[in-house]
């Protein structure tokens, strides 16, 4: 597959004002009538081809302002349909007539059939499979669309924008017309048929206009819709408030479909969402699936400006977007569950939040910039842009625009998003433009600096580590501080030679004092004492002197997560323990106890290869016992402080990486710590007992939740003498999904052959729920008594489909991403190559996804890098293979 470049970027030649769309929609067939009115750009020459894309269409009829062109008028190359306009710069109507089948099409993109439902999506190129069009984000027109169904199958008729006219039609048949005011890119296009429920209600924007929310489901789920239409009100009214930033649509929509790639679509006025993050209610849906919802509705509704008023130039700028929407929706988040709290309560609950988004990073990022694909967060070059839809450009995107957040500081960002949407409302821009809008008020606050050396973050990939040294002179009271910064290459940067050069970046790090007794230390700085000041590091290393520290400090550094950085310290056991004790930062103060934790799951899995004995828990054990005993922190903070590192986590970290070695220390550690701390996890286990209330998501009740299954688990874990009694009385007396599934989930980790008939009463309990059947799949999936054949069994029952990706998610990803210890075998291997095989004759996005499972194959011992490479060249001498599967294994291979 070509190639494709930033640099290339040339602008389209073609201004489009105005699109209508005609729709004759059925599900084996589906004729489109298109007229795109067209003018020359200014300095267009004539005889400039116009191109148009298309991709798995039927060709009827192609017309110039009304006249049908014969074949030799234009031409049709591998679905490109280009041709000469007329030469006098004066606009054109080119009219198509073109035919495509969505029950065919399992690809998900461009328009299919969910059930008995029509859907679209179209981001970033599904718009081509519905016509011939110039698909690409600068290409901004008008649309109107008319859409004509049987009533009967199709009840409802949806398109972005306002609803113009409805009618019957003679021949039995009904329409509807929709308008979209505002100009957009065709990959915000959407149209929905089918038979819904609708909940809605109006609110009233801070200008005073009226505007409609509807909530659109699968018939009989109308009250399971009731909380996404709840956060859908409070994203309006918090991008009013923080961002000032107002619904500029009389009605906005949201979607549920069963079958769909993404999380969800921002599609103009009308978004469509995997129904995993619409659909909740307190028996079906578990507390983090109810942030979840909070979250994508969050998204998706800030994409109206960022993205969709502002959009992307081209798909090389897609962080312009993502990575300012994620950073939205993450502070949409933290405000949510902040709000009404008192002060103390608000910053844990915020930390929370922080937390969960840096464990995300470090799962997903961290691994994807050390690999293969590593790419910056504004990429260079795709093969296949669907590819790019990736932790990097989300995650990493995100911390990129907080390290900027954090530099000009809540009202200076402000400033700088106002000037953004001044400059570049109603328009397809770059990330330079963002950064130029930021940078604009950052040079006013701060005489003679810019963010030329900022800038590098959008054009480096790999994670930079910070190396961080200090020394304290108690004769002068100075602590000096010395930091310093290098990347190494990414990914195939390795190979490159000479590899490429990795200027300094700019990087904000957040730092406290604290003495040996805990008690923070304020550091004179800028002429006030301050808690955290904020060192900025522009240079390959740069030494900072702070004076008049009384004692001898104890540094508690990247607070907040300031940068998307691996910090390397040499700090002590002892100085660790006391931050995991004392650290007022709370996300520092959990950072410190992972920290401890890794260092000794590390050791134990040194121990294990050589023979030695197992380091002794004793400094975590004190640790975790002091957490748990902790009453002055939330119980959804000690739930965080008290997990130990993901296995995923752990694994990366090996050198080389050994999978099966490093879920057998773990699973040795969760053993002897829930052996150790029986007794206090039984109290709290039995203190956070659900009070009989009704059912709340909010912070306080879910993170009481939380801790009590974490207590729960590690009672299992620790084969506490009733654990398996205590597991199967919460299943049968749950009175909500979160302790339902908290305990079967416990059970099928620790004690599976209890598991037997809590999983068979899930089942017959939720058979008909396919969200909740997910569920049910997953947790056996990931659980380390499923082998190849039990997984291989569960997709042999005739709920099980590989065409739904929730449930193809549900199974297969998860054995092939959290059940390491089976997958890592030979029959796993295979596993895995036979499933990205068979998704890819489906649906090739989603089949990318599962191949990106074996990205690190190289840094594995050797047993496994022989196993997982064998696997990957097996994939990439299949034929037939997509795109977008080929370029993530032929770069894995590389
Ligand atoms: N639907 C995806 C998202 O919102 C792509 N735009 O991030
Ligand atoms: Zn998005």
């Amino acid at each position: 597959a070509p190639t494709i470049f930033r640099q290339d970027y040339a602008p389209y030649p073609y201004r489009l004002p105005q699109v209508r769309l005609e729709f004759d929609l059925a599900a084996d067939s589906t004729q489109v009538r298109s007229e795109l009115r067209f003018e020359p750009a200014p300095d267009t020459a004539p005889g400039t081809p116009l191109v148009l894309q298309g991709e798995d269409l039927e060709l009827v009829e192609v017309r110039l302002d009304g006249r049908p062109l014969s074949a030799d008028e234009y031409r049709l190359d591998d679905g490109i349909l280009s041709l000469i306009p007329p030469g006098h710069g004066k606009p054109f109507t080119i009219g198509i007539v073109s035919l495509c089948r969505p029950a065919e099409n399992t690809t998900l993109m461009g328009l299919y059939v969910s059930g008995d439902k029509l859907f679209t999506q179209c981001e970033a190129q599904g718009f081509r499979r519905i016509t011939w069009f110039p698909d690409r984000p600068d290409v901004m027109a008008r649309f109107e669309v008319l859409l004509r169904a049987d009533p009967a199958a199709y009840p409802q008729l949806l398109s972005n924008g306002n609803l113009i006219e409805q009618a019957g039609l003679p021949d039995g048949r009904h329409q509807a017309l929709w308008r979209d005011p505002h100009p957009k890119p065709c990959y915000l296009f959407a149209l929905v048929a089918g038979d819904f429920d609708c909940i809605e209600r109006t609110e009233t924007t801070r200008s005073g206009r009226e505007v409609l929310l509807q909530v659109y489901s699968d018939k009989g789920y109308r009250e399971q819709t009731r909380w996404a239409l709840d956060c859908l009100a409070n994203a309006l009214r918090w991008d009013e408030r923080r961002f000032g930033l107002e619904l500029d649509l009389d009605r906005f929509m949201v979607v549920a479909a069963r079958d769909f790639n993404m999380g969800a679509m921002e599609n103009k006025g009308l978004n469509i969402f995997n129904a995993a993050y619409v659909l909740a209610d307190p028996a079906t849906a578990t507390d983090a699936a109810y942030r979840g919802i909070e979250a994508v509705i969050g998204h998706e509704y800030f994409h109206n400006w960022t993205g969709n008023r502002v959009t992307c130039r081209d798909w090389f700028q897609l962080s312009l977007k993502e990575g300012l929407t994620v950073f939205r929706d993450q502070e949409f988040s933290a405000d949510m569950l902040a709000e009404g709290l008192p002060p103390a309560e608000a910053a844990s609950a915020r930390a929370v939040k922080r937390i969960d988004d840096v464990h995300t990073l470090r799962l997903a990022q961290f691994p994807e910039d050390a690999g293969p694909m590593a790419h910056p967060i504004r990429p260079d070059s795709y093969q296949e842009i669907g590819n790019f839809y990736t932790a990097t450009v989300y995650e990493k995107g995100a911390e990129v625009i907080r390290m900027q957040h954090t530099l000009l500081g809540e009202a200076g960002f402000r400033a700088g998003m106002d000037e953004y949407f001044r400059r570049h409302d109603g328009r397809a821009v770059t990330c330079d433009d963002f950064v130029d809008a930021m940078e604009s008020v950052y040079a006013q606050q701060h005489p003679g600096q810019d963010f030329s050396v900022f800038r590098r973050w959008y054009a480096q990939a790999g994670t930079p580590r910070v190396r961080v040294r200090s020394t304290y002179d108690p004769a002068t009271r100075a602590c000096r501080i010395t930091l310093e910064q290098h990347c190494a290459p990414a990914g195939l940067e390795a190979r490159q030679s000479p590899p490429p050069e990795k200027p300094p970046l700019h990087i904000p790090v957040s730092i406290g004092l604290i003495d040996a007794e805990g008690t923070p230390m304020p550091i004179p700085w800028e002429g006030e004492p301050r808690d955290t000041i904020v060192l900025e590091l522009r240079e390959a290393s740069r030494t900072w002197t702070l004076a008049d520290i009384p004692r001898a400090p104890v540094l508690s550094l990247l607070r907040g997560f300031s940068a998307p950085v691996i910090l390397e310290t040499d700090r002590s056991e002892a100085d660790l323990a006391l931050l995991a004790r004392r650290d007022p930062d709370p996300f520092a103060r959990w950072d410190a106890v992972q920290e401890t934790a890794h260092r000794h799951l590390q050791a134990r899995i040194e121990a294990d290869r050589d023979g030695g004995p197992g380091p002794a828990p004793g400094m975590l054990l004190d640790i975790w016992r002091a957490a748990l005993e902790n009453e002055q922190l939330s119980p959804a903070y000690r739930a965080r402080l008290l997990a130990l590192p993901a296995v995923r986590e752990v694994i990366d970290r090996g050198e080389p990486m050994d999978p099966r070695a490093a879920v057998a220390a773990w699973t040795h550690i969760r053993k002897t710590l829930g052996a150790r701390l029986a007794d206090p996890w039984r109290a709290t286990y039995d203190d956070l007992a659900d009070d009989g209330g009704p059912y709340s998501p909010d912070p306080v009740a879910s993170g009481r939740r939380a801790l009590r299954n974490l207590a729960l688990d590690n009672l299992l874990a620790g084969q506490a003498p009733d654990a398996v009694e205590l597991a199967l009385a919460q299943y049968r007396q749950a009175r909500n999904m979160t302790e339902s599934l908290g305990a079967l989930t416990a059970l099928l980790q620790h004690a599976p052959q209890a598991a037997a008939d809590p999983l068979a009463d899930f089942h017959a309990r939720w058979r008909d729920n396919p969200l909740v059947l997910d569920r049910w799949f997953g947790a056996q999936a990931s659980a380390p008594g499923c082998t190849v054949a039990a997984v291989r069994a569960l997709m042999a029952l005739p709920d099980f489909s590989l065409r739904n990706p929730n449930r193809a998610r549900a199974v297969v990803f998860r054995f092939c991403l959290d059940n390491p210890g089976n997958l890592h075998t030979p029959e796993g291997y295979d596993f895995w190559a036979e499933q990205v095989l068979a998704l890819d004759a489906l649906n090739p996005e989603v089949a990318a996804r599962l191949s990106r499972a074996f990205d690190n194959w190289a840094r594995h011992e050797p047993v496994a890098r022989a196993g997982m490479q064998a696997a990957l060249r097996r994939v990439l001498d299949a034929p037939d293979l997509s795109r977008n599967v080929r370029e993530i294994v032929s770069k894995a291979l590389a």
